[in-house]
């Protein structure tokens, strides 16, 4: 059985990765926190990414990296520098001396957030990044690409909308990822044979979905799950009105942050 290093392993994304993985892999977790929740056989390694022995000692013996650690939305650039530019280079530079070929790079619908909604986009889009988080992940993705190039590793960039076990609003009805879906491309990141480098989107087969995951359906992806039978519901609790720019890009209030006076709040800061 593989073992497989989960960074960001207490985050709710972490959380159901885990639950999901469960008994499929040898899962090492690692966080800076706590564990809220532990799964049998599962173990835990306390790191902190931004020190490089850190990363240098949870990478060692695995066979790859799920790398979810980090700042997970909008926030002060000091922060999102520390965990998201100098904590994945470490992640990347400690597998590579450790030998690990593969890593699987969760960035996030935010790297082209600032693309219409009435845009359909797929794996072959420049970046536009709606945030300093954003702007983060796409140094992830190109992060993995030199990794690729250069190095010869095996990188999967998954671009990841919102991971919930239920869509939670009407933005969401187009990124919804289910932790079921999760589980299997993220599955797929881990086996496939072929994967060099490879950027495809974290979402389930939304009916209002606005990418073209064919690049994901190559590899073998078949979401199992789809926003539209939750849509009456969370249509029905949708509130009219809004910032008319957060409804008219696809990152929604991560394109307004800090330029309007009153944006939509942001999702609550936690770790992926
Ligand atoms: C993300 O990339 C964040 O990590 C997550 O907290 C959500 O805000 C998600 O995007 C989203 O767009 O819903």
């Amino acid at each position: 059985m593989k073992t497989i290093l989960i960074t960001g392993a207490a985050g709710d994304v972490g959380t159901h990765l885990r639950r999901e993985l469960a008994g499929k892999y040898h899962i090492r977790a690692s966080d800076l926190r706590d564990l809220k929740e532990k799964f049998k056989g599962q173990k835990f390694m306390r790191a902190d990414i931004s020190k490089f022995a850190d990363a240098l000692r949870i990478t060692k013996g695995v066979n790859a990296v799920v790398h979810l650690g980090g700042y997970s939305v909008e926030g002060p650039w000091r922060a999102i520098f520390s965990a998201n530019i100098i904590g994945c280079y470490h992640v990347f530079e400690a597998a590579r001396r450790n030998g690990v070929k593969r890593i699987l790079f969760p960035t996030s619908n935010h790297a082209t957030g600032f693309y219409r909604r009435d845009q359909t986009i797929d794996h072959r889009v420049y970046p536009k990044p709606d945030s300093r988080y954003g702007v983060s992940k796409v140094f992830g993705e190109a992060l993995g690409s030199l990794y690729a190039d250069k190095y010869g590793m095996e990188v999967f960039c998954m671009r990841i909308g919102n991971v919930n076990p239920v869509p939670i609003d009407k933005r969401r009805l187009a990124i919804w990822f289910s932790p079921r879906d999760l589980a299997q491309l993220v599955t797929i990141g881990i086996e496939h044979p072929e994967i060099r480098f490879e950027i495809v989107y974290g979402v389930s087969g939304n009916t209002r979905s606005w990418y073209d995951n064919s690049n994901a359906i190559r590899l073998g992806y078949k979401p199992r799950d789809n926003s539209e039978a939750h849509a009456p519901e969370v249509l029905a609790r949708e509130k009219p009105g809004g910032d008319a720019n957060a409804e008219r890009y696809q990152g929604g209030a991560f394109v307004v942050a800090e330029t309007i006076p009153n944006p939509a709040p942001l999702p609550k800061k936690k770790r992926k």
